[in-house]
């Protein structure tokens, strides 16, 4: 299998999705893509899964997408192949995302780990966007989510060198949350999404399309947006529950409803 999906028996609320192709450092394939965009849909209809981690291994999250298999195709192999449409399902994900990434995250593994709504990074963590030394440049998004992530001139400097950014680099310009010992990365990920599935799964839903919608509008519809989900969130049971608890001095138990 090129891709692992474990629930985690400490973390009843979270699934663990690993990318297993290691003698290739987690390249990604056609297959692995198409398994993880299968995975991450099956997770999202999951009601008791509510937030997701990504990983790959120590020296790898992944190198990109496989050069081997991307060599020989032509233009009009790679529209045929339509690729984006996993791409765009991918990031469509309504539940919460996280990267834990040690060793490389570059081009298309950079890509992935920026789709995802956090990054937690080991301290061996490399990213880049190396997709420029092959004569191409980033089409899974590198150039506007790494441009929103760090700002332009770090981002132009990546995109047109293909040099790698180190974790704590990373971690300063806001691309990673944050970095961690090597041996840590991983717990420090799950401790992450478990902290996010003790929440509301409705309002972390809510919250997590508004936060989004502040990189494809403007100011003015993005506060609109959300008033709408805020509104939204006091038509559910949890947010009754969450006040109630406050209230009786008690921790909330959200039923996602
Ligand atoms: N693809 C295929 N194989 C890869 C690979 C990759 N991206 N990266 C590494 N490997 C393979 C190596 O070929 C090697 O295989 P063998 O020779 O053992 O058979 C094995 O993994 C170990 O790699 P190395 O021997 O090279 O290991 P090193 O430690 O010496 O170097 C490295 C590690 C990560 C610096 C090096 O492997 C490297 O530079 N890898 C390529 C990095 C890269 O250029 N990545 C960007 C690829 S382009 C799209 C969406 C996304 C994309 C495109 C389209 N659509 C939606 C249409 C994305 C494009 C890209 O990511």
């Amino acid at each position: 299998m090129d891709l692992i999906l474990v629930r985690p028996h400490f973390h009843p609320h979270v699934a663990l999705v690993q990318l297993n192709r290691p003698k290739e450092l987690n390249a990604l394939n056609l297959q692995l893509m198409a398994q993880l965009r299968e995975t991450l849909k099956q997770l999202d209809a999951d009601e008791e899964v509510r937030a997701i981690v990504i990983t790959g291994n120590e020296r790898a999250f992944a190198a990109g997408a496989d050069i081997k298999e991307m060599a020989g195709k032509s233009a009009i192999d790679m529209f045929l192949i339509d690729q984006f449409a996993t791409w765009d399902q991918i990031r469509k994900t309504r539940k919460p995302l996280i990267a834990a990434v040690s060793g490389f995250a570059l081009g298309g593994g950079c890509e992935l780990a920026m789709t995802c709504d956090m990054i937690i990074a080991s301290e061996t963590a490399v990213f880049g966007q190396p997709e420029i030394k092959l004569g191409i440049m980033p089409g899974a998004g590198g150039t506007q989510r790494l441009t929103r992530a760090i700002g332009k001139a770090k981002a132009m400097e990546m995109v047109l060198t293909g040099k790698h950014l180190p974790a704590l680099e990373a971690e300063r310009y806001g691309l990673v949350n944050k970095v961690v010992p090597v041996d840590l990365y991983l717990d420090e990920a799950m401790r992450l999404a478990d902290e996010i599935a003790a929440m509301s799964p409705v309002a972390v839903r809510l919250a997590k399309e508004s936060v989004n919608r502040a990189f494809e509008t403007d100011l003015d519809e993005g506060l609109h947006f959300e008033r709408k989900n805020f509104y939204l969130s006091f038509a559910s049971e949890d947010q009754q529950e969450g006040m109630q608890a406050f209230i009786e001095k008690r921790p909330p138990h959200f039923q996602g409803k």
